[in-house]
């Protein structure tokens, strides 16, 4: 009987399986928790324009957050992180690689105790000294790449500036003018770790034959456990006792960029990343692929590569749901996008990147033809077309403007199969249950 029962189930399994893909597609995802957590922002009058007046006056008190610029953004990209993301963060440290005072803030020079043997023969400081001079003549700065040079010196000597700061804080949030953070989601999360762990959290980068890496502009978090760790060892190295006067002995002229080195140290000391993608997110509500795998019933603690006008938009439209109970998902950010999709847009990319159609494979190389190639492929969601390419994606996405390319005469369309995405919604929305993934790696 036993038997007979197992077959049973085991045959209800397999006709489940093999008839929806639907649950397949669940089983192939992450194992997450889903906790019913009360929601920190509170419901507050939004009319009266106190936004801040939603977060309880607790909400921060174990987290510092850290927000990382460059002098040349200053006067550009600051301002609009401060009246959005950052504007309830009641002790917000800013680091930038010139020190001066703006408004109620005070701008950190991150390399200000950097030790010489780093700086001098070295190129990249050019343009420190050309901040410096620009800056304290009171010149605007011009917007340049030179000082991204800079960056990945940073890192170091910022968090453990920040330590001697601030020893007390459970957790370190490491930030850049265009990341996006959903407070209530990310206190949430938080609420569940262990700040004496060494943690070591954000979306990861798997670069060939090096550690994985928490991608910068994401957000990086660290517990109060790892950067213990981290101003330990470097408390040997400090030069006349100085937080930020060395870079943990790594030579950072050969190094891409900051974020990988940190990696790179903080494996040396054991501490290696817990990934949390797509809940720490590269991407912003316009380029995120929506559908396929973990995008969807996901919560959204951290985006990326937000405008000014996109921080605007992503921070009122977010206020707007203050007194929400549920958490921020993925399904809901979908919303915000959804009403600009159309059939068809010219001049406009969509980032389809899935399948690669060129001529000669595409018979009539038209966009009818690219059209039909994605509705003859079901799982095909959208489609853009350009002189002799047509690219599918699986997955749904709304992209933006892209200009009319002169030089190359070619004009950049895109559409979407709106009925596929409806019956995406019919079968995966409303979400039952918030997925906060287990961590990968
Ligand atoms: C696309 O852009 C080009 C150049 O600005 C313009 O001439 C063309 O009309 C645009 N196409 C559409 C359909 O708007
Ligand atoms: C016009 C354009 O930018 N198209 C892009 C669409 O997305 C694919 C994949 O990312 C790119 O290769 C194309 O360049």
């Amino acid at each position: 009987m036993r038997v007979l029962l197992g077959t049973v189930s085991l045959l209800f399994l397999l006709y489940t399986l093999s008839t929806t893909s639907f649950s397949s597609s669940i089983l192939s995802r992450r194992a997450y928790n889903s906790w019913t957590d009360n929601p920190y922002l509170l419901r507050n009058d939004h009319a009266s324009g106190d936004v801040c007046a939603a977060f309880p006056k607790h909400a921060f008190d174990s987290i510092q957050v850290v927000l990382k610029i460059g002098a040349a953004e200053v006067d550009s990209k600051l301002p609009a992180h401060l009246r959005t993301v950052s504007s309830c963060v009641p002790d917000l440290l800013i680091f930038s690689d010139f020190e001066e005072d703006i408004g109620r803030h005070h701008l950190y020079d991150a390399l200000a105790n950097l030790q010489q043997p780093y700086r001098s023969a070295n190129p990249d400081f050019d343009i420190y000294e050309k901040i410096r001079q620009q800056r304290s003549a009171g010149k605007p700065l011009s917007r340049s790449s030179d000082g991204w040079k800079l960056d990945k010196y940073k890192f170091f000597p910022m968090m453990e500036m920040v330590w001697d700061m601030r020893q007390h804080k459970k957790w370190f949030l490491f930030i850049e003018l265009d990341t996006y953070v959903v407070w209530d989601n990310l206190f949430r999360w938080l609420s569940h770790q262990d700040p004496s762990q060494a943690l070591y959290v954000g979306s990861p980068v798997w670069p060939k034959d090096k550690p994985v890496f928490a991608h910068g502009g994401s957000g990086i978090i660290l517990s109060q456990g790892t950067l213990h760790t981290l101003a330990s060892k470097g408390q040997k190295m400090r030069v006349d006792g100085l937080p930020g006067s060395h870079q943990f002995g790594q030579d950072l002229r050969e190094e891409c960029c900051g974020d990988e080195v940190l990696a790179k140290v903080l494996s040396s000391h054991g501490i290696f990343l817990k990934g949390y993608w797509p809940m720490i997110n590269g991407e912003k509500a316009t380029t995120v692929r929506f559908g396929k795998n973990e995008q969807w019933c996901e919560p959204v603690i951290t985006l990326h590569h937000l405008s000014e006008d996109d921080l605007d938009d992503m921070w009122h439209w977010e206020m707007k749901r203050h007194g929400s109970l549920k958490p921020l998902l993925f399904e809901e950010l979908f919303l915000h996008i959804e009403p600009s999709l159309a059939p068809q847009r010219t001049n406009w990319t969509n980032l389809s990147e899935d399948i690669r159609i060129t001529s000669p494979d595409l018979p009539g190389q038209s966009l009818e033809e690219c059209a039909r190639a994605c509705s003859d492929e079901t799982k095909c969601y959208q489609y853009q077309y350009r002189k002799d390419t047509c690219d599918l994606s699986y997955t749904f996405r709304l992209g933006y403007s892209q200009h009319f390319d002169y030089i190359s005469d070619q004009e950049v369309t895109s559409g979407w199969i709106l009925e596929r995405i409806a019956e995406f919604k019919k079968y995966n929305s409303p979400c039952r249950e918030a997925r906060w993934v287990h961590s990968n790696p």
